[in-house]
């Protein structure tokens, strides 16, 4: 679709990075996707995310955009002929960025505080994903998404932490979506999962579960020494 020279600086892990890679799946934009290694930063990603150093980092002719959501909406009107991301209507669009927001600001804090502090940040986790069935009624208006018959931005928020929620779910047993309470959110979030656009980079739970024993591995061994 493009002539662009269009390069992601992520991590197949990370549930931020996919955000703009399902965007950009989307919107069929090819891209080079660099890769940085756990533990240390690359110079490039140093350089083009002075301010926070973290990933994912879209270079866009050589031009860095940083923050995820920042760059889903990016990619949305730079590549505005092929099917949106956000809403056209005014309304609609500031009911999706009051809802992604809502996301990053309880969903995904919560979600990673889980596995440590079982129960109490499970508990909110778990309010968080309630609140959130409300809004599919409300938003999807009888589709299968949170942006009607396609995916939204909402829905990629939401779903880039699919593969985190089911690690935890393996790891320490929690279920921060269930049948009885959240049954619209439980059907989305297959549909979500099965999409073309995100089939191919939603990590898979086994890997992610491995990747994390990996992890806190390394962390016990660094406390120890
Ligand atoms: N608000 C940022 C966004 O939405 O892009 C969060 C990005 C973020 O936390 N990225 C993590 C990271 O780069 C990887 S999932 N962590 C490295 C660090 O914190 O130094």
């Amino acid at each position: 679709v493009n002539n662009d020279d269009v390069k992601l600086i992520g991590a197949w892990a990370s549930p931020y990075v996919m955000r703009p890679r399902v965007a950009l799946n989307i919107k069929s934009v090819d891209y080079e996707f660099l890769q940085e290694q756990f533990g240390s930063k690359s110079e490039l990603l140093l350089k083009s995310n002075p301010v926070h150093k973290k990933i994912p980092v879209l270079l866009h002719n050589g031009k860095p955009i940083c923050e995820s959501s920042i760059i889903v909406e990016y990619i949305d009107e730079v590549w505005s002929s092929s099917p949106s991301i956000l809403p056209s209507d005014p309304h609609n669009r500031a009911l999706a960025r009051f809802w992604a927001a809502y996301l990053d600001e309880k969903w995904f804090p919560n979600v990673r505080a889980a596995p440590r502090a079982a129960t109490e940040e499970a508990k909110s986790a778990a309010e968080v994903a309630v609140e959130m069935e409300g809004a599919y009624g409300e938003t999807s208006r009888g589709g299968d998404f949170f942006g009607g018959d396609k995916i939204g931005v909402v829905d990629i928020a939401f779903g880039s932490m699919l593969g985190s929620a089911r690690a935890i779910q393996v790891r320490v047993g929690v279920k921060l979506l269930d049948e009885e309470k959240t049954p619209g959110l439980v059907k989305w979030a297959e549909k979500f999962s099965a999409d073309p656009a995100v089939k191919d980079v939603l990590p898979e739970t086994e890997k992610l579960v491995e990747f994390a024993k990996l992890l806190s591995a390394k962390f016990k061994a660094a406390a120890a020494s």
